[in-house]
């Protein structure tokens, strides 16, 4: 029956949602197949991936590790690619059933074009694709017949509750964040908290970006965005509320004043797995939530002058055009840069506004002017982070 299996495709398989996806595959062996590992740097773990999971074909982004993929897997039938036009191939290979796109940033807009051009099936964990170009993406996953289901947690949640509603329209869509490491601190903590602080995650163990996004409310801004794209409703029916323990991913409200909720314990395997098996659910071992312990959920306003980032996605979410393009490659400049604490926790905010007051605004993008916006913030933010005071 190995013919039925499906086969997926995992671009960014070395990064934490990838791994996971990785159990998944093994702990289902029987439904499905890795068919395609991608990474960009970490080639020893993709080395070790490719050993075990015996895809039909590897790539590796940085061109600089390609021999030493090729050598290490010369005794297996595995094609082995280098370079980011490699990965884009693969995300539109015939045999593929799904696509998951696990890559970090701005990289996972290309080969998600090429994956819903080919009519894959995109599970989506790469947000920043919708963020920079959400119509796009949405015009050709309607053109070419492909669907994107989320990975996302919040927006997994939110699936999850749509289904049976037919054509109920949402009222409300209402994301829960939760608040991360400094939803406690005031402003003048905030100024002078460190990189190895905000990488400290209550709640979720997940790659550095994200973990920084999450830390300045970039994530849940993001967020924002992306379900505007993937659910179809204006900024208006989008509340954030933050619920620190993480237990309801995200609500949906309907026209009835009716609001359902999806909750679990935080685990990034189970969306992965919804994701690929959906509308099927599979048994897992997972652990369950037990309300004698879990017994007090909390929900609070988020606070969007601590957190600016979280407004700012609002007003590029409202402006449309580029703006969101101009948002994404601000921060993931400024993210880089406090990463590697050449910048204070609140000058990230900072930067990215300047960026986005002085960036050339763009009403109606095509793909090239995507390309050039990315480029062109990237170099302008870098211009601004390099004139402004120590942190
Ligand atoms: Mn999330």
């Amino acid at each position: 029956m190995s013919d039925t299996k499906k086969q997926i495709a995992i671009l960014g398989s070395t990064g934490s949602i990838g791994t996971q996806a990785l159990e998944v595959i093994s702990d289902n062996d029987s439904l499905f197949e890795t068919y395609a590992l991608t990474a960009n740097n970490q080639v020893d773990l993709l080395i070790e991936q490719a050993r075990k999971f015996k895809p039909e074909m590897v790539a590796i982004a940085n061109e600089a590790h390609y021999l030493k993929l090729k050598d290490a897997l010369a005794d297996l039938p595995i094609k082995v690619f280098a370079g980011a036009d490699s990965i884009a191939q693969i995300a539109e290979m015939q045999p593929v059933d799904i696509v998951l796109t696990a890559m970090v940033g701005y990289s996972g807009l290309k080969p998600t074009i090429s994956a819903v051009k080919a009519g894959k099936k995109i599970a989506l964990a790469n947000k920043e694709t919708l963020v920079v170009a959400g119509e796009l993406i949405c015009d050709l996953v309607a053109k070419h017949n492909s669907a994107i289901l989320p990975v996302d947690s919040e927006h997994s949640a939110i699936f999850q509750c749509l289904v049976g509603e037919g054509n109920n329209p949402v009222e409300k869509i209402i994301l829960t964040a939760s608040g991360g490491p400094f939803r406690t601190k005031s402003m003048s903590e905030l100024e002078h908290v460190t990189s190895a602080q905000a990488l400290k995650h209550p709640n979720w163990d997940m790659g550095a970006k994200i973990t920084i996004d999450s830390a300045s409310m970039m994530n849940k801004g993001f967020e924002v965005i992306e379900a505007k794209w993937l659910f179809g409703v204006t900024p208006e029916q989008i509340d954030v509320v933050v619920h620190p323990q993480s237990i309801i991913h995200s609500m949906v409200q309907f026209a009835d004043s009716s609001i359902k909720a999806q909750m679990g314990l935080p685990d990034m395997k189970l969306p992965i797995q919804y994701a690929f098996t959906y509308p099927d659910r599979l048994k897992t071992n997972f652990p369950r939530l037990d309300f004698n312990i879990c017994s007090q959920f909390t929900f609070e306003r988020p606070d969007m002058e601590r957190f600016r980032n979280l407004a700012f996605a609002f007003y590029a979410m409202e402006r449309g055009g580029n703006m969101p393009c101009i948002l994404n490659a601000a921060n993931e400049v400024v993210v880089a840069e406090f990463l590697k604490n050449k910048i204070g926790f609140l000058q990230m905010s900072d930067i990215i506004e300047s960026v986005m007051a002085k960036a050339h605004f763009v009403a109606q993008p095509t793909y090239e002017d995507y390309v050039a916006t990315d480029a062109a913030i990237r170099i302008l933010t870098n211009e601004i982070v390099n004139s402004a005071p120590n942190p």
